[in-house]
């Protein structure tokens, strides 16, 4: 008798191991993206997706196309699924508190990544991404400086980005504050492009129709300056020179347009955010605490800088 259930208990240990019986003890981390609008966010879910497949990290993965209601169902799915930990990229800053205490009732921790939110800090447990405000500083003084000797008034146009995004709101905040300190420097027209090339075009059409002399385009992401390359072009002037061009990212197509004398500066930021996320998802399974805030280094490019870096640009 004892044989036979000797026979029957390494039986069970065999099937178990040999039909991968073993519980997964991976982590499930839900991964609300905003959507695919552009080079940056193309390249930021590529870092999310990779780094997770190195850190062996179960990632439940779903594109909101820019919506911030698919986001919420995403975020609600993952509640029901009750993943380890719950990341997302908000689209907008407001109209997350709800959803957001429902992950804190499920005791689901949630870490922002690349935009921040308008919500109660204790709603979330860290913010991994870029100063916003600090890139659109640094577009104003390349602009300062640029027309510092200006002797008439600089008629300067700015493609926001996606209405309410934090980037948007932020990149346009600090690019005023340091354009301030020059009163030639005016703003004529500023209107959202959504941060896609197509829009950014089209936008940039509207405002060289309507407006007769614009010497500056500040754009909020590179995307929507190359749209509007093509709208100034076809207007019959040169981007880069008729018009003095910075936008922000420094994606690849951003150090072409350079190189091809179109643009003249890109304000880097950095959408490479996926190991840094995998690691905080890891650690605060562990129970190990995460900064509230962690912020990304980032450069500028030039015009006259870009031909040197490109080889190095990982985006
Ligand atoms: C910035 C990111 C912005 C990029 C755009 O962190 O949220 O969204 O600047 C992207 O290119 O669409």
């Amino acid at each position: 008798m004892n044989s036979l259930r000797t026979t029957l208990a390494v039986l069970c240990v065999l099937l178990a191991s040999c039909s991968g019986g073993e519980p997964d003890q991976r982590i499930v981390l839900g991964f609300s993206q905003i959507g695919a609008e552009s080079e940056w966010r193309t390249a930021n879910s590529e870092s999310i997706k990779s780094a997770a497949k190195t850190m062996d990290i179960d990632l439940r993965f779903s594109d909101a196309q820019q919506k911030q209601e698919n986001q919420i169902k995403a975020l609600r799915s993952f509640i029901a699924q009750k993943v380890d930990v719950i990341a997302f990229s908000p689209v907008v800053e407001t109209g997350w508190d709800s959803v957001l205490s429902e992950a804190k009732a499920a005791k689901i921790p949630v870490i922002l990544t690349d935009r921040a939110v308008t919500a109660d800090p204790s709603l979330y447990i860290g913010f991994i991404g870029s100063d916003f405000v600090e890139e659109g500083r640094k577009a104003g003084r390349i602009v300062n400086d640029k027309f510092k000797d200006a002797t008439g008034t600089v008629n300067i146009v700015e493609l926001q980005g996606t209405v309410g995004a934090a980037p948007a709101n932020d990149r346009k905040k600090g690019f005023e504050e340091i354009i301030a300190t020059n009163p030639r420097l005016k703003i004529v027209r500023s209107q959202s492009g959504d941060f896609t090339r197509a829009k950014g075009k089209e936008v940039m059409e509207a405002f060289l129709k309507s407006h007769d002399k614009i010497d500056v385009l500040y754009a909020h992401n590179d995307d929507m300056a190359i749209g509007a390359i093509q709208a100034i072009e076809e207007a019959g002037l040169r981007p880069g020179k008729d018009i003095f061009i910075v936008s922000i990212d420094a994606v690849k197509g951003a150090f072409q347009a350079m190189i091809a004398g179109k643009l003249n500066a890109t304000i880097e930021c950095n959408p490479l955010l996926g190991p840094q996320l995998m690691t905080s998802a890891t650690e605060v399974v562990a129970g190990r605490p995460i900064p509230k805030r962690i912020v990304v280094d980032e450069q500028v490019f030039t015009m006259e800088t870009a031909k040197q870096h490109i080889q190095s640009r990982k985006y």
